[in-house]
């Protein structure tokens, strides 16, 4: 096998690329998020990075704005591997030719990973593997990377990727507790939002790095900084940094939280949180619905009906 021309690898956790505002943000969040991967894949080429995406590239796997697909067609040149996520499939598992994410694989911007196709490579002198276990996929309970290698290639580097609900401190709906995997080395999982600690098992650690874009307001996105991971592979070992991308102030990029509650119940109280909503809408209404589910039941059951659908109808749900 052949030296190849990267020095490392960069990881980019959950993107989430939408055309709608989600929850709170009140910037040009399709925009920003777009403007971040390209941030992450230009610093990657600019670093002879591989770049990598660790599932969720879209945030609603169908019906994705076309100028958004042509701005990836774009943007997302040379190699890029990944795996997909929840996000990116519509209720089966897999991922289907409905699902905006397989425009990208079937352009040739974005190589899927799985046990089956796996990526090579010699890197500073030391052979990597690359394998990837997207959304519900299996992650393996052993792998063999000297399969992958001639022996005088010298002692593979393993790094698997994962969309998982891992048990890691700081994640409670975790599912998978993290263990060591023979013949894995780093197992780097996306799906968390926000960075946790990593976790050693035997030969294996398990990364969390987070994800590039700030999705809702709950106080451990507040603390999270949008960072890509940095890999750098040397001959006999390899450093794992984290690179910050440009971002605005947390306050800069959500509105403030909304009035928990009308303070006087009735009728008036009641629309003037509506108008207090009014003047920091949210396109994807989701301060309204909040709100109206914590302050809705002291109208009579006709009048919550209406209430609802119209904020169904305002809101595009
Ligand atoms: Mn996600």
């Amino acid at each position: 096998m052949t030296e190849s021309n990267y020095t490392g690898l960069l990881l980019i956790g959950d993107p989430h690329l939408e055309g709608r505002q989600p929850g709170f943000r009140k910037d040009d969040y399709p925009n920003v998020i777009l403007d971040k991967l390209d941030w992450s894949l230009k610093y990657a080429r600019t670093n002879s990075l591989l770049p990598i995406i660790l599932g969720d590239l879209f945030d609603k796997p169908r019906d994705n704005p076309t100028w958004m697909i042509g701005r990836l067609f774009e943007m997302m040149t040379g190699e890029i591997l990944g795996i997909y996520g929840n996000h990116d499939v519509h209720y089966q598992p897999e991922l289907t030719e409905h699902d905006s994410l397989s425009l990208l694989v079937k352009a040739g911007c974005l190589m899927m990973l799985s046990a089956d196709q796996l990526w090579t490579g010699i890197i500073n002198e030391r052979p990597v593997v690359i394998g990837g276990s997207s959304y519900r996929q299996a992650i393996p309970k052993r792998f063999d990377p000297a399969s992958c290698f001639a022996k005088t290639d010298g002692t593979p580097f393993t790094i698997w990727l994962t969309h998982h609900d891992i048990l890691i401190p700081g994640y409670d709906e975790g599912q998978i507790k993290p263990v060591e995997i023979e013949g894995i080395d780093l197992i780097v999982n996306g799906h968390i939002h926000r960075r946790l600690e990593t976790i050693q098992k035997g030969t294996t650690a398990w990364h969390t790095p987070g994800n590039i874009s700030r999705r809702s307001r709950s106080d451990a996105t507040k603390t999270h900084v949008p960072s890509v991971m940095r890999i750098d592979v040397e001959k006999e070992s390899s450093e794992i940094s984290y690179i910050e991308i440009p971002h605005a102030s947390f306050d800069d990029v959500f509105h403030d939280a909304v009035i928990e509650t009308a303070e006087k119940v009735g009728s008036s109280a009641f629309v003037a949180g509506l108008s207090e909503l009014q003047s920091r809408r949210t396109s994807s209404g989701a301060g309204l619905k909040e709100f109206l589910k914590k302050n809705v039941d002291q109208f009579e059951p006709k009048v919550i009906e209406e209430i609802w659908k119209l904020a169904e109808e305002v809101t595009n749900e």
